[in-house]
């Protein structure tokens, strides 16, 4: 009964999954007491407002070109291509025929994790090595974003370098180029684009606003979560809670289409996930290098952090 009160999604858990207390309206209390401690927790910090706090709020994103100055942005970009390379030369890059969320593969560099035919390489940043990646993985501005919005910092060792290989769809479709939101809470990711995305390169895909607990949005939240809790009855999978979205169902809810979010080098894209969101459509083969955080605090913490 506890897991109610923790960060689980998935509707296999029995008690998440209660019809009779998803009747009475328990998945929209979860959304709703964790949006109201996330606002909790973001006023303990008094981050003062800037238009880029005000754009994660008011739209669920921010873009933020030219993020580091020219020098430490070419400190950045050359200790990244440095540290991708060494990770190439241990474990070259190779595609991938297994459906679905793979299992991570360990290296010593980090790790890789194929989503259908779409390569994740997640490299660990070492100080030695990387002393302007150590660095950014401490920047003040991350945590002041993320503080304001809701209330908790990235911690450094959430932040590594991320290359994403994108696969041939036709081959071996990668799911989350479907449009999903991620949990029942806000939660934050980002992606600090070293090279420039273009719309070939699968760009992060944002509904803007679309984080928002709106009545219509909360109304789609309680048809879904009948659902799903009807189908883990049945024992039925597809049940894992990070609910998808068919791009027709959005002007229910009063939102606009998904947004490509195309962006030069040096550009922060920082997203709340509680919005519709996928990865872009690309070219096979193309590349994605950025440095990557991601914040998913207890959301139903009351202390900021
Ligand atoms: O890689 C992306 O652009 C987004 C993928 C996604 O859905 C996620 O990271 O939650
Ligand atoms: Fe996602």
């Amino acid at each position: 009964m506890w897991s109610i009160l923790t960060s689980t999604k998935s509707f296999e858990d029995r008690w998440i999954a209660h019809a009779g207390l998803n009747e009475r309206g328990l998945h929209v209390w979860r959304m709703r007491t964790a949006a109201r401690l996330a606002r909790l927790r973001a006023a303990q910090w008094r981050v003062p407002a800037d238009p880029d706090t005000r754009r994660l709020a008011e739209d669920g994103f921010v873009v933020v070109p030219d993020f580091l100055a020219p020098d430490d942005f070419a400190a950045v970009a050359r200790e990244a291509r440095a540290a991708v390379a060494r990770s190439e030369a241990e474990t070259p890059i190779e595609s991938n025929e297994v459906r679905g969320f793979c299992p991570r593969k360990t290296a010593s560099w980090g790790f890789d994790r194929f989503d259908g035919g779409t390569l994740n390489r997640f490299v660990r940043i070492a100080r030695q090595d990387s002393p302007a990646l150590h660095a950014f993985a401490r920047n003040r501005r991350l945590s002041a974003l993320t503080r304001a919005h809701l209330g908790a910092r990235i911690p450094p060792s959430a932040v590594s370098l991320y290359l994403t290989v994108n696969g041939d769809e036709a081959r071996n479709p990668d799911d989350q180029r479907v449009l999903h939101r991620d949990t029942f809470f806000s939660t934050i990711k980002f992606w600090y684009f070293i090279d420039p995305v273009g719309p070939d390169d699968g760009p992060f895909v944002f509904v803007p606003r679309s984080h928002r607990l709106t009545p219509e949005r909360l109304a789609w939240e309680q048809m879904r979560a009948l659902r799903a809790s009807a189908a883990s009855k049945h024992g039925i999978i597809g049940t894992e809670g990070a609910f998808r979205i068919d791009e027709t169902e959005l002007a229910s809810m009063k939102l606009g289409a998904p947004l490509p979010v195309t962006v030069p080098g040096n550009a922060l894209v920082m997203a709340d996930t509680l919005g519709f969101h996928r990865r872009g459509d690309s070219v096979p083969g193309t590349r994605r290098l950025a440095l990557y955080g991601s914040v998913r605090p207890w959301p139903f913490g009351p202390v900021g952090r």
